[in-house]
């Protein structure tokens, strides 16, 4: 065989130069705490992982390799692919030396009186990782304990590895082997659940390696994402796992062994991830991609590089009917500022006011397309209403033309949960079932109405409240009249795109209605929610019929044996029961409204919502008298005062008024933030004195929200928290919506807009809009029952932004899994759809007046 150059000497050197590594930075550590040169971040530790969700995949060793995140989880493992909830490390200490450039880090494991030291050091043009006992491994982790470090399939797809100089691909999908080993040799799941339903044969899966060796190089021909790992340590190898093999949100790991009988340093590698010299990330261009009322101010901000400045001047240009661009305005680019870790500029072009498509253009960098029109808001709530809620109702069949969303499930709910229990998903259950049900009982009549919680399928009442009372709102408000469901209770069929006469957002407020009607029938009180036994069943993903057999557990049956009507294996949904006085009240707003909503469209309903609401705030009031600890937080009270508002506003009973006038007030004081939105809906309920008391609350409420201007550039709150902010921006644009609507001189409609400008696009990291199926650009890889199918149900509002601490904000388009970032839930959409159509009607408004 004769070998030809394919390509010349000089452009072969013309090809490697981009990637080559001795042009680069060193890694050092910056004021933040973390590795850093252009082009690549290591994050050690700057996020630990939390006793909530357990391995959320933020947390341990990190990399962010050109202005992507791409690896998590650098820790010490029991497991070859940890998954969510596998035991998790503690971190014990964490100490930065900036001096000689390392961080070093302790991490325990309790339950095994394990301690390990892992110290990160810059080396060469990546870090050295070296793993550190002074105790030899205990018996029980010898070939399980490893240091890990995982990365996003995503990030990896369609590209190759070589390992040891052999090459190979990395797979889109798992089909790497595994084996079976007996449940004695399991390290334990958190609380002793388990994600695995082994058909009682006392074993778990265990993936082997796809790969092994002492240097890996991941994507070698992308300098981007190339990485090179070596093991330094002469007996330890690298192992490469696929971890979707056991759960689809898992990662590629790499993995080495740690030696058993050995202390001091017991592993060294070196990680290296090629950066590109003088990188700068591309500049994102944040705008709403609905588009724009002409009338409403319209501000892109331009997300920088910190290497990078602002140009001068941006343009808009208009796409005529016949594709041709012309450029309608050209202005100065403003700097901003410095937030978290970019540098930021805004374009204003408020001036462009006539009707039609636009992009904008930023040096060389050309948007998508938007619209200006008086109509850009006048349908954002529709694939909310007609697809996503409807795909959320439980214990009905739902379809959507050709496609069944799911068959009818949980037909065999629901079981006292039991005493003294650890539940997942921040379900617990105390000493008492606090109802007249023995732990395991059947409670009847609960399978009807309620909705899937979010990505999960449990009930959970404090959601139901929260979207019943935004949905009432709602009606009452805008008269949503739009009939786009069919709803059949008879034969528990629900067909999308099919008018049957009656407006869907009752039909809503119906469905969640019946289940909490039904909770507090049959149980004497709301309940924190309803879920399934076991944590196998929890993380289903597929039609919602089949995470139960839907018939009811036999306790005379063997496990998975059934005589057609009723079976032994015990997955009826379990009802936690505790009683709070928040969710008595909270449920007792949500029906007193709902009784309003379906008085004159299913009567029986509306009354049984009122008497259940009364009989709630009757009780409370006897039990808060008795047990004064009842009531300590003020999230409770605050929902004592909503309670109280909606009584009064459906009975005109005056106790429920003196209630309230008696705790706004002191809500109010204690925070003018918290209390707001409900001091704002009373207004109308209320005499003049209220307003004018009001007024000054009023007044300092805007003072905080023109703060948000200094905090960040989108003036709008967002969350620094677990959980991305969507969910609060909403709120606060509806607060917006009310306190304009009563003191237009004080709150302007600018600071609605500020928030619909946000979810819609205009938002950190990318310009996506958060909500599925609306605006030119939106969501179409989020966390829901879908999820394992990278794809959407249409109108879902996700919690958007997550920062990553210390300064990364991040919401991932190419991988669903993140559910801080991608997982959309029953209230956050109910909000949704009322700030949507709040939207609307001011936009129709200004219209018509001309005025803001
Ligand atoms: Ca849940
Ligand atoms: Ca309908
Ligand atoms: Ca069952």
């Amino acid at each position: 065989m004769s070998k030809r150059p394919l390509i010349s000497a000089a452009l072969l050197i013309a090809f490697l130069l981009p990637g080559l590594h001795s042009f680069c930075q060193k890694l050092t550590i910056n004021d933040s705490g973390y590795f850093e040169t252009r082009g690549v971040n290591i994050f050690v530790f700057s996020s630990e992982y939390n006793g909530m969700f357990f391995d959320e995949k933020t947390a341990g060793i990190e990399l962010i390799h050109h202005g992507v995140r791409t690896a998590t989880g650098g820790a010490i493992r029991l497991q070859n692919t940890p998954e969510q909830w596998d035991q998790i490390p503690k971190l014990v200490s964490r100490k930065v030396d900036k001096e000689h450039n390392s961080i070093a880090v302790e991490l325990e494991y309790e339950k095994f009186h394990f301690n390990s030291k892992i110290i990160v050091t810059g080396k060469g043009n990546g870090v050295e990782i070296s793993v550190y006992l002074d105790k030899p491994l205990p018996e029980i982790l010898s070939g399980k304990a490893g240091f890990n470090l995982e990365f996003l399939p995503a990030s990896y797809f369609e590209k190759t590895y070589l390992v040891d100089g052999r090459p190979g691909g990395f797979p889109l999908y798992p089909a790497s082997q595994t084996r079976i080993e007996p449940i004695s040799k399991k390290i334990t799941q958190f609380a002793g659940h388990t994600t695995f339903d082994d058909r009682g044969r006392k074993e778990f899966i265990v993936p082997s390696a796809f790969a092994t060796g002492k240097t890996i190089v991941l994507a070698p021909e992308d300098p981007e994402r190339n990485v090179k790992i070596v093991s330094e340590t002469p007996d330890a190898d690298l192992m490469l796992f696929d971890g979707r093999n056991l759960a689809q949100n898992g990662w590629f790991v790499i993995r080495s062994l740690l030696p058993s009988n050995k202390t001091g340093k017991v592993l060294t590698w070196y990680v290296g991830p090629n950066a590109i010299s003088n990188w700068k990330r591309t500049p994102a261009i944040e705008f709403s991609q609905v588009g724009y009322n002409p009338e409403q101010e319209k501000t892109a901000v331009i997300e920088l590089d910190k290497h990078d400045s602002a140009l001068k001047t941006a343009s808009l240009f208009e796409v005529t009917a016949d594709g041709k661009y012309i450029e309608k305005w050209k202005g100065d680019v403003r700097v901003w500022g410095r937030y978290l870790r970019y540098n930021y500029a805004k374009f204003d072009f408020s001036s462009v006011r006539e009707p039609g498509l636009y992009f904008i253009r930023y040096g060389d960098q050309k948007t998508n397309v938007f619209p200006i029109s008086t109509t850009v808001y006048n349908d954002i709530w529709h694939p909310t209403l007609d697809v996503w809620f409807p795909v959320q109702m439980d214990h009905m069949e739902v379809n959507e033309a050709y496609r069944v969303w799911h068959g009818a499930p949980f037909l065999d709910d629901a079981l006292q949960a039991p005493v003294n229990h650890q539940h997942f998903d921040g379900y617990s259950m105390g000493p008492s079932t606090q109802t007249k049900y023995k732990p395991l009982e059947r409670i009847p009549g609960l399978a009807v109405g309620g909705w899937f919680d979010a990505g999960d399928f449990d009930i959970q009442t404090g959601s139901h409240c929260d979207a019943v009372i935004s949905l009432v709102a709602a009606w009452e408000k805008f008269q949503l009249n739009r009939d786009e469901t069919f709803v059949d209770y008879a034969t528990r069929y629900v067909d999308i795109h099919r008018p049957d006469g009656k407006p869907d957002i009752l039909q809503q407020i119906e469905h969640g209605t019946l289940n909490m009607v039904a909770q507090v029938k049959n149980i004497g009180h709301p309940v924190r929610g309803i879920v399934v036994p076991n944590l196998h069943q929890y993380h289903h993903l597929g039609d919602a019929v089949d995470e139960t057999d839907n018939l009811p557990y036999n306790s005379h049956l063997r496990a998975y044996e059934s005589d057609g009507k009723s079976s032994g294996t015990m997955d009826d949904r379990w009802a936690f029961t505790e009683r709070t006085a928040s969710l008595d009240y909270y449920t007792a707003a949500a029906l007193a409204a709902a009784s309003r909503a379906l008085k004159g469209f299913d009567d029986t309903l509306s009354k049984q919502s009122l008497s259940c609401a009364e009989k709630l705030w009757d009780e409370e009031d006897s039990l808060s008298n008795t047990d004064t600890s009842r009531f300590a937080a003020s999230f409770g009270r605050n929902l004592k005062t909503t309670s109280a508002l909606q009584l009064y506003i459906t009975t005109k009973d005056e106790r429920y008024a003196k209630e309230f006038k008696r705790a706004v007030w002191q809500t109010l004081d204690g925070s003018v933030m918290f209390g707001m939105a409900t001091a704002l809906q009373a207004c109308p309920y209320m005499d003049d004195d209220y307003k004018k008391k009001l007024r000054n609350y009023v007044v300092k409420y805007k003072a905080i929200c023109d703060d948000f201007d200094k905090q960040n550039p989108y003036g709008v709150p967002i969350a620094t928290g677990g959980w991305g902010g969507d969910g609060n921006v909403v709120k606060f644009a509806t607060t917006n919506y009310y306190a304009n609507a009563f003191f237009p001189d004080i709150i302007s409609s600018e600071y609605v807009y500020k928030g619909i400008n946000y979810i819609f696009g205009c938002h950190p990291y990318s310009n996506i809009s958060f909500v599925s199926s609306v605006g030119t650009r939106s969501k179409k890889v989020t966390y829901g029952n879908n999820r394992a199918n990278f794809s959407f149900i249409a109108g879902g509002i996700v919690p958007g932004i997550l920062v990553i601490k210390p300064d990364f904000p991040e919401n991932k388009e190419d991988w669903p899994f993140f559910w801080g970032e991608n997982e959309v839930t029953v209230g956050g959409c109910a909000d949704y759809i009322f700030l949507a159509a709040a939207a609307g009607q001011m936009a129709g408004e200004d219209r018509s007046t001309g005025t803001k």
